[in-house]
């Protein structure tokens, strides 16, 4: 029985993997969030209590980080400030959480010689053109855009740093868009579902032709047990499923699985600095070890993300007028 300490195990994918991990294996699990406006203690809810405690407090607490640490086995780190258009606004949550955090955490596990996975995103390679044939793979340079990318490329450097510096046993998973239910309403998909939801028109940055490489997010959850079992020391590993799509078309399918017309969308306001596509080669995590994505419907997959933001109104409600004023005041 391992005991896994899980930060950020109260936002969309960290509490994926809470989920997954807690259903698939024999593991206690410690989540550690802070419950910023991102984290909901709700979407922990149902899990067996003798295998799940949960800690409020901020990863760049080392001391409170030091003895959490001196309980567990192995460390996922998931806790971050994650969005783009937030960044963009305020960088400096991104530098506290992103990187202090991080190194907060990078020391603990150095003290206390504790096996460590570090989440990050395809976002620290910059962006592709449109018509390039190139995907992300572990060898891409690194070249962030955004305040949030940046933050999240400085904390994979570090990671490699305490790696080779001080011999931590860490491992680095990059991974490409998610979706899927218990993602914030700030992110791309489940704004526009609950603004259809709400008689509000989708709103698309741009001509919305920008790529993303979508994956369910508990393709994720089980890409990140994998690595932390198998993964060898010291390695990345990019995680992705083959989901390319352009923006537009993600939301004329919403529109359409919610029995709207595909054209009932605003153009609005570009995002500043805005990558154009991420694509995501994960040949090395699949060949060396294994690894295999289920969701391969990505049409299926979004039907159930809407059925599942119609259903759980009262999870996602209290943040929706917020952060459609949030958009509003800059012209999205
Ligand atoms: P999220 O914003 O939904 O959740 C982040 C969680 O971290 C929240 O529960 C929040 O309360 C917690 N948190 C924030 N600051 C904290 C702090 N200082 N101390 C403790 N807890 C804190 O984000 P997400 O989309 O679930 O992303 C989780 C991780 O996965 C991030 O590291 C992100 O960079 C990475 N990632 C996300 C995606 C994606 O598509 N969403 C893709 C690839 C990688
Ligand atoms: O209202 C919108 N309209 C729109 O066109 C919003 C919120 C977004 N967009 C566009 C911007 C992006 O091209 O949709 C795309 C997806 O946007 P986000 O959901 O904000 O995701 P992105 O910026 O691609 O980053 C996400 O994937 C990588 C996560 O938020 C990151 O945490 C992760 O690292």
């Amino acid at each position: 029985m391992r005991k896994l300490l899980v930060t950020g195990g109260a936002g969309f994918i960290g509490s994926n993997f809470v989920h997954h991990v807690l259903s698939h294996t024999d593991d206690h699990v410690t989540v550690l969030d802070k419950l910023t406006y991102a984290g909901n203690r709700a979407s922990l809810d149902g899990l067996p209590e003798d295998r799940l405690r949960f800690v409020q407090g901020d990863i760049a607490d080392a001391e409170l980080v030091d003895g959490l640490f001196a309980e567990s086995d192995a460390v996922v780190h998931y806790a971050a400030e994650s969005h783009n258009d937030n960044s963009l606004n305020d960088p400096r949550p991104f530098l506290d959480t992103n990187i202090v955090g991080t190194y907060t955490l990078l020391e603990a596990a150095r003290r206390h010689g504790i096996r460590f996975h570090h989440i990050s995103t395809d976002e620290v390679y910059g962006d592709l053109e449109l018509d390039d044939p190139a995907r992300f793979s572990e060898t891409t340079p690194y070249n962030p855009s955004s305040p949030y990318s940046s933050t999240k490329a400085g904390s994979d450097l570090l990671v490699r740093a305490w790696v080779r510096s001080f011999g931590v046993r860490a491992t680095i998973s990059n991974c490409s868009n998610n979706y899927g239910p218990y993602q914030h309403v700030e992110k791309f998909i489940p704004r526009q579902i609950t603004n259809v939801i709400r008689g509000i028109r989708p709103k698309l940055y741009g001509a919305g032709e920008n790529v993303r490489d979508w994956i369910h997010a508990d393709d994720h959850s089980s890409a990140v047990l994998t690595i932390l079992d198998r993964g060898e020391i010291g390695e990345t590993y990019l995680i992705g499923a083959d989901g390319e799509k352009d923006n537009k078309s993600v939301v004329e399918l919403i529109l359409e699985l919610m029995g709207e017309p595909r054209d009932a969308y605003d153009h609005v306001t570009d995002r500043a600095g805005h990558d154009m596509r991420y694509a995501i080669d994960s040949t090395k995590l699949r060949r060396e070890l294994g690894w295999e994505p289920r969701f391969r419907d990505f049409e299926s997959g979004l039907a159930a993300a809407i059925d599942w933001y119609r259903t759980n109104e009262a999870w996602w409600a209290p943040s929706k007028d917020g952060v459609e004023a949030f958009y509003a005041s800059k012209g999205q």
